[in-house]
């Protein structure tokens, strides 16, 4: 399989199980009423900056199951295996490491990671010198040190477990796997655990379960400035279950799937708030519940440039406090619900959640597409969501979305609305400008209030923030519905 070859070249037109893609060169209204222009050039479209600039799009084949952007074969949750350094087509192997750069050393300076003291991890199995573990060596580790996993499947309880460790800004203590090596953390409780930490790196493992139950591959609890990149993590509970307190925390260029019982991401606070996280460019897919899921008080909140697909319940769900917050440049499609919802609802009194309102939050540059499928065939199908909704559902009904701003997307569904609202206290306060909108239905239900479907032209005699939406197909190279359980056969790839 060639990585970011476009996965269907033949634009097609066809008519699949009911399913209708009009010419992308027609602009007034057909027959059917399918396109409809309001307040905007037909010709301008939503810039989708994040993602085709990063290759995601166009390479839906590879980008929806690993990440191989150098297009060696190597990569995240790639056929031939993790790459040493996935900006380089001619480094990925441990030997292509030192063919090039001579020394581990040297690599890892250029890989931006300052070497202080430089440990290694080898597997009990190896037949390599000491044994050291992670247990024996972890509690000593100071600012600049690094720890190097070498190969193998490394098993226990907490497999790395990470207590009150302490790098600094410039120099972080950095745990990762031999570049180019494959290290499995088969964790029967977790694989990776971070409590009370502040400045690590976690680098290239493969976090796996086979044994045991699992409360989530990565968990992360009260800790700051602590960046997870190029992982798999699978087979778990949850993929990452951070909760409380957390501080500039970062998950990047990893692959999280198959996490079967729960989200696939699920972040969040509950007396304790967060702020600064970012998510991004990550592949999210194959969760029990949402792809990603953040419950509670957290400002500056990015998820950006991610491609989530066939989860089992929405793509990002936004609960009970995510504020000042952006979803922004990600590909979210063939869900079992929505494909971004942003939510407030009561919990049982014991719980710890609580409905704080989620005011100034932002959807743009994302393309968006409710299929009307099941991915994994389950009776739960998508069909009737929505691609963003805004649902308060507590019992006082006094949730507050207000300057939430949907602008720049394709929002594309079957039946559902594009935009949904529950109440309509929310279209004042909500601004919703230069999306392109479609859905299969037609575009009587462009925008759903409360229990109230509008057309599009309508919706911007709703609100003043309502203006520039355009309502066409976006011609998108291949989107049918008959793709639910092949994601890989998805091209979003526009002419
Ligand atoms: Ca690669
Ligand atoms: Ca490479």
């Amino acid at each position: 399989m060639k990585p970011f070859a476009r996965s269907v070249v033949a634009a097609s037109f066809l008519v699949v199980g009911g399913w209708w893609i009009v010419d992308v060169a027609m602009s007034s209204a057909s027959e059917n009423g399918h396109s409809e222009t309001a307040g905007m050039s037909a010709t301008s479209h939503p810039t989708l900056r994040g993602i085709s600039a990063d290759g995601l799009v166009r390479g839906m084949a590879a980008g929806v199951l690993y990440i191989d952007r150098d297009g060696d074969g190597y990569g995240v949750a790639a056929p031939l295996g993790p790459d040493a350094d996935d900006g380089d087509a001619n480094v990925n192997t441990p030997e292509s490491v030192l063919g090039v750069y001579g020394t581990l050393e040297a690599f890892l300076a250029h890989r931006g990671y300052n070497v202080g003291n430089l440990w290694y991890v080898e597997h009990p199995d190896g037949t390599a010198g000491a044994k050291r573990t992670f247990q024996r060596i972890g509690k000593g580790l100071r600012a600049g040190d690094v720890v190097v996993f070498r190969a193998g499947r490394y098993r226990g309880k907490h497999v790395l477990a990470s207590r009150q460790l302490q790098g600094t800004a410039n120099r972080p203590i950095v745990v990762m796997a031999y570049p180019g090596e494959k290290v499995v953390l088969d964790g029967e409780a977790s694989s990776i655990s971070t409590k009370y930490c502040r400045y690590m790196i976690y680098d290239g493992f493969i976090v796996d379960h086979t044994e045991g139950s699992s409360k989530a591959g990565i968990e992360t609890h009260s800790s700051s400035f602590i960046t997870y990149r190029n992982l798999e993590v699978k087979g778990h509970y949850r993929g990452w279950f951070a909760m409380q307190d957390l501080h500039g925390v970062t998950m990047a260029d990893s692959v999280i799937h198959d996490n079967l019982a729960s989200h696939g991401i699920y972040l969040g606070a509950r007396d304790k708030p967060c702020s600064d996280i970012t998510v991004r460019d990550n592949i999210i897919y194959h969760a029990g519940r949402h792809g990603i899921q953040f419950s509670g008080r957290v400002r500056n909140l990015r998820i950006e440039g991610n491609v989530i697909h066939s989860n089992s319940y929405g793509g990002v769900s936004l609960v009970n406090g995510v504020h000042d917050s952006a979803v922004r440049g990600n590909v979210i499609f063939n869900n079992n619900r929505q494909g971004v919802i942003f939510h407030d609802y009561d919990d049982t009194p014991k719980s710890g959640i609580v409905a704080y309102d989620q005011p100034n939050n932002v959807v743009a540059d994302n393309i968006i597409w409710v299929g009307e499928h099941s991915w994994s065939g389950s009776a739960h199908e998508p069909r009737g969501h929505a691609a963003v909704d805004l649902n308060d559902s507590t019992a006082k009904q006094v949730a507050k979305l207000g300057g939430t701003v949907i602008r720049d997307n394709v929002l594309m569904t079957s039946a559902g609305p594009t935009v949904r609202m529950s109440d309509e206290r929310f279209v004042s306060g909500v601004t919703i400008t230069n999306n392109l909108m479609c859905r299969t239905g037609g575009p009587g239900r462009s925008l759903r209030v409360a229990r109230k479907d509008y057309r599009l032209l309508a919706t911007e005699n709703l609100s003043e923030d309502i203006s520039g939406n355009r309502f066409a197909d976006p011609g998108f190279a291949d989107v049918s519905p008959a793709n639910w359980a092949r994601p890989e056969a998805f091209d979003f790839s526009r002419p």
